[in-house]
């Protein structure tokens, strides 16, 4: 598995010197916008952090179903920092976000005076800078697992409503992008479910061995990563599939389902009209 091996240096690479920053866009600060607060209970700073995320589009003033979003909030809950949700409409950006993210893409998130896009930065420089609680995954998971999952794939899908992009070109495993054929898949015989199927059930084996989280027994930024999108797996197949996980995979159940009651979880999830709605597009063709 040269691909793994390779992808899985990488992220040790990245896990242990943390990221390159981008150029930071002009600094900028927003007055439209609604802003809602979430404070978590132990305030570990003084000043709540801004982040930027996509608006409910069922719901006014409702945090939307952005999975980048959820696992930048997720993790700013796991470190108790308290924060403050700048909610955007992205039908309708505000020219005061275009000026902060000039990709028009959430979550966006200011540290250090600087407005840093890309969940996976944000993540990156959340864990250096406020390193305690730890949720990084150890590079012996990381090489095991976490190349399959973690954002070094999401990155290449991308934002997964709006791209076309099916297969993660960086390494074996698909969960992600083999729930979205599934998803999209108009063709019961196409082997699209038991390619998400093959995905799982290596999951559900992973994690029989090394759980209950992938970094065993405390949760790290790989499970916040995952979650929000196995959120949106559970929703949209369910609604749209009339499909769920079926019971042949005990430990991807049961990880689903300790992790999705997670108090910060269940703080931060996308309702489940809003994940529905969001793939409409997609399953709609
Ligand atoms: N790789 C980025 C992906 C962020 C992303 O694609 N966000 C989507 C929402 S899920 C977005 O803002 N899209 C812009 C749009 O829909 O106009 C990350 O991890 O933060």
């Amino acid at each position: 598995m040269a691909t793994t091996v390779a992808l899985s240096s990488s992220l040790k690479h990245h896990l242990a010197l943390g990221v390159r920053i981008p150029q930071s866009p002009a600094l900028c600060r927003p007055n439209g916008g609604r802003v809602s607060s979430f404070r978590s209970s132990t305030l570990a700073m003084a000043t709540p952090l801004e982040v930027c995320v996509k608006a409910s589009v069922t719901t006014p003033n409702k945090l939307g179903d952005c999975p980048f979003c959820q696992r930048v909030l997720l993790t700013m809950e796991e470190k108790h920092l308290p924060y403050d949700m700048k909610l955007v409409d992205l039908a309708n950006k505000p020219d005061w976000f275009l000026q902060i993210s000039p990709e028009g893409k959430v979550p966006v998130a200011k540290l250090d005076e600087k407005w840093v896009p890309d969940s996976d930065v944000i993540a990156q420089v959340l864990e250096e800078k406020y390193p305690d609680p730890p949720l990084a995954t150890s590079p012996e998971k990381a090489s095991e697992y976490v190349c399959v999952i973690t954002d070094l794939c999401l990155d290449v899908i991308n934002c997964f409503v709006k791209s076309d992009v099916l297969q993660c070109l960086l390494c074996g495993s698909k969960i992600f992008s083999t729930f979205i054929g599934f998803l999209k898949s108009k063709d019961p015989s196409d082997g699209t479910e038991q390619a998400l199927l093959n995905e799982l059930s290596s999951f559900n084996d992973y994690i029989k061995e090394n759980g209950p989280f992938i970094n065993g027994e405390k949760v790290s930024a790989a499970d916040l990563s995952l979650a929000p999108k196995l959120h949106h797996l559970e929703i949209a197949l369910g609604h749209y599939k009339k499909w769920s996980v079926p019971d042949t995979l005990p430990h991807m159940k049961s990880y689903m389902k300790t992790i999705f009651s997670m108090e910060s979880f269940v703080k931060t999830r996308a309702s489940p009209d809003d994940v529905i709605a969001g793939w409409r597009p997609k399953v709609m063709g």
